[in-house]
């Protein structure tokens, strides 16, 4: 068992052996590895949460007006801290942080970072799954960070990553040579290689969408929730991470459409939608806001919302066409 495990790939040795042949990717892997120490971080933090009385929230809202949890903030900051200390990154964009961190401007600082550090907030007290999402794109050469390097379309990602923290902990990682999943091995702590070239399986079997909202929706959105629910079972956790990580694995649709009181839905475009919809599509998959290919949105803002549905292509087409939407597959 042992040896099966040990002689898995680590993120190390897969970041080193394949994107150091790309002069696109100089650096990038110095980012991976900072993401999964982070994430070692954070897993160990929500593992003892309860323990070390870190559970629960000191009061204090976001700039989206949500409550924070103390491992919001803990999640956040550590981020912030690995991603600067890898010398790597020029911008840090957050979901905790109303402003971007502008980490420098130096030569080697040729990465932006839009992350949500720890998604599914409400199930950090009741021991369910959590994740981390992270975007990453290119900063444009020259001069400082401006609004241009910030706001662009998810399409000029060049890699997405995220971490479910759940009865295991696993990194999923998307770039041009795409999709890797890799599991934090229990004894040394080092993600390894798992789930190579991740597809989503062509058998759907699952819709996850919060029914709770049902009555709020327009009709269109009604009619194509009620086929899905003709046709697969129901799944959802309420962490969007976990929803998206079955589906990935197992085949699936998640939908968080707008709805009467929220047209734009929840979820956060920059930080949420494009880097699922890079992994998405790297995978086989398609991932629309309704109206527009997600990953073709010109971003207005860094904390935007975005109705999302995303998962099979086919299925995502299908839902689409009864809720009038497109998806334009210059996708892959
Ligand atoms: P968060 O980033 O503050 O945790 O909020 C996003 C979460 C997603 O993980 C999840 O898909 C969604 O909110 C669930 O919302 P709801 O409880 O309305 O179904
Ligand atoms: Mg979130």
């Amino acid at each position: 068992m042992d040896a099966v495990v040990t002689s898995r790939r680590t993120l190390n040795e897969y970041t080193s052996g394949v994107l150091k042949s790309d002069p696109e990717f100089d650096g990038l892997e110095y980012v991976l590895a900072a993401i999964a120490d982070g994430a070692q971080k954070v897993q160990a933090q929500v593992q003892g949460a309860a323990l070390a009385g870190a559970l629960g929230s000191d009061g204090q809202t976001n700039v989206q007006g949500e409550v924070v949890q103390f491992l919001d903030t803990y999640a956040s900051d550590t981020f912030v801290e690995v991603l600067k200390d890898s010398g790597y990154v020029a911008a840090i964009s957050c979901e905790e942080i109303d402003n971007t961190v502008i980490v420098g401007n130096g030569l080697d600082q040729r990465f932006i970072i839009q992350m949500d550090p720890l998604d599914g907030s409400s199930n950090i007290d009741v021991a369910v799954s959590i994740g981390s999402i992270f975007g990453i794109w290119k900063r444009r050469k020259g001069g400082p960070v401006t609004d241009a390097d910030l706001l662009r379309p998810g399409d000029e990602q060049v890699a997405a990553v995220y971490v479910v923290y759940g009865s295991s902990t696993v990194m999923v990682l998307a770039t041009e040579d795409g999709v890797q999943g890799f599991t934090m091995d229990p004894e040394d702590r080092d993600f390894r290689l798992t789930h190579a070239d991740i597809r989503i399986p062509a058998d759907n079997s699952v819709y996850s969408v919060n029914e709770g909202n049902f009555y709020k929706w327009d009709d269109a959105t009604q009619r194509a929730v009620v086929s899905l629910r003709e046709a697969f079972s129901l799944r959802y956790v309420g962490s969007l991470v976990a929803d998206f990580h079955r589906n990935l694995l197992k085949g699936g649709i998640f939908l968080y459409p707008g709805d009467r009181s929220n047209p734009q839905g929840k979820l956060r475009l920059m930080y949420e939608a494009n880097p699922l919809a890079y992994i998405a599509e790297r995978a086989g998959g398609a991932a629309s806001s309704g109206s527009r290919r997600i990953l073709d949105i010109q971003p207005e803002g860094l904390h935007q919302r975005i109705p999302l549905i995303i998962g099979n292509r086919d299925v995502v087409e299908s839902t689409l066409s009864i809720m009038s939407g497109v998806y334009d597959t210059d996708g892959e």
